[in-house]
């Protein structure tokens, strides 16, 4: 099983649990904790002892930050493209389609890339201090990793397109309400009751989990993803991608005037 640095794996009771370990940058996703998350997911797959994954990050402040805006700053129009592409396939998809129940335990900031990788799980459950948000259209984005189509299918058109267009951050409560988030419960409580969650899946028939993530994944089409993912590799090259990305390493406030 793969085991690194940024990315740890337990298992216990048939249950795994993958860290993103990272808390310095707040677990900012890199290309290579990409990777390496793909291919712990690849290996739990075929391992017997396992029948859910839960995912969360390390320290008690976020879960994932985002995408590591100091890797992507400097991508091409042509590289973002073809790494939103590849993002999909290497993880985001392969979560959302998983043949296991995913489970994202999300313990803090959950922004950008960090949502959309919650919600390619298939239940959310938060801690009472998580914030949620989408803010790449202050760096001259926008959400790349599934977060136009995920978001508006977990809570709707309206506010997606409120927390998208606004880059606003929500609350833990307000993600519940609106059905982003299954749970919501003290930092203490968050493992357990994302256990309790998985034991409850567990007794029941590992084929038919499969079939039903199959079926429940079959109401929505994939037209929107490649679409997402030609608008946004279109965004990279851009004088606008440039400048919010500059202010936010020069830690300003960008100027699209
Ligand atoms: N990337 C890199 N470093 C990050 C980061 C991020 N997303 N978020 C935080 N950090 C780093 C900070 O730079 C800081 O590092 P040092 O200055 O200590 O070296 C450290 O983590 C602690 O952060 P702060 O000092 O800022 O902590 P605060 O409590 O003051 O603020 C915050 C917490 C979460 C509000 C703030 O850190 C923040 O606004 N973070 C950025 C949130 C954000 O905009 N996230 C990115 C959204 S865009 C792609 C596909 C998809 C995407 C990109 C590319 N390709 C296929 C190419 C997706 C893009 C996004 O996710």
């Amino acid at each position: 099983m793969a085991d690194s640095k940024e990315v740890i794996v337990s298992v216990k009771d048939k249950i795994a649990l993958i860290t993103i370990n990272a808390p310095k940058r707040l677990n900012a996703l890199n290309r290579k904790i990409i990777k390496e998350l793909h291919q712990c997911l690849y290996d739990l797959k075929y391992d017997a002892n396992v029948r859910v994954v839960v995912i969360t990050g390390a320290g008690e402040k976020a879960f994932v930050a985002g995408a590591d805006i100091k890797e992507f700053a400097s991508f091409s129009r042509k590289q973002g493209k073809e790494l939103a592409q590849s993002g999909h396939d290497l993880l985001f998809n392969k979560i959302a389609n998983y043949s296991k129940p995913v489970i994202a335990a999300v313990n803090g900031f959950a922004l950008g890339g960090g949502l959309e990788l919650a919600m390619a799980c298939h239940m959310r459950v938060a801690t009472t201090n998580a914030k949620l948000g989408q803010p790449e259209v202050s760096l001259g984005l926008i959400p790349g990793y599934g977060g136009t189509q995920r978001l508006t299918q977990l809570i709707g058109k309206g506010k997606a397109f409120e927390m998208i267009l606004t880059g606003d951050m929500i609350t833990a409560e307000e993600g519940l309400k609106l059905g982003l988030l299954n749970y919501v419960v003290a930092q203490e409580e968050l493992l357990p009751k994302a256990f309790e969650i998985a034991n409850k899946t567990i007794k029941n028939s590992p084929e038919a989990l499969r079939k039903s993530i199959k079926a429940i994944n079959g109401v929505f089409g994939n037209i929107g993803l490649q679409n997402e993912v030609e608008l946004f590799g279109q965004c990279f090259g851009t004088s606008e991608f440039k400048e919010g990305t500059q202010a936010f390493l020069e830690k300003r406030k960008p100027n699209f005037d």
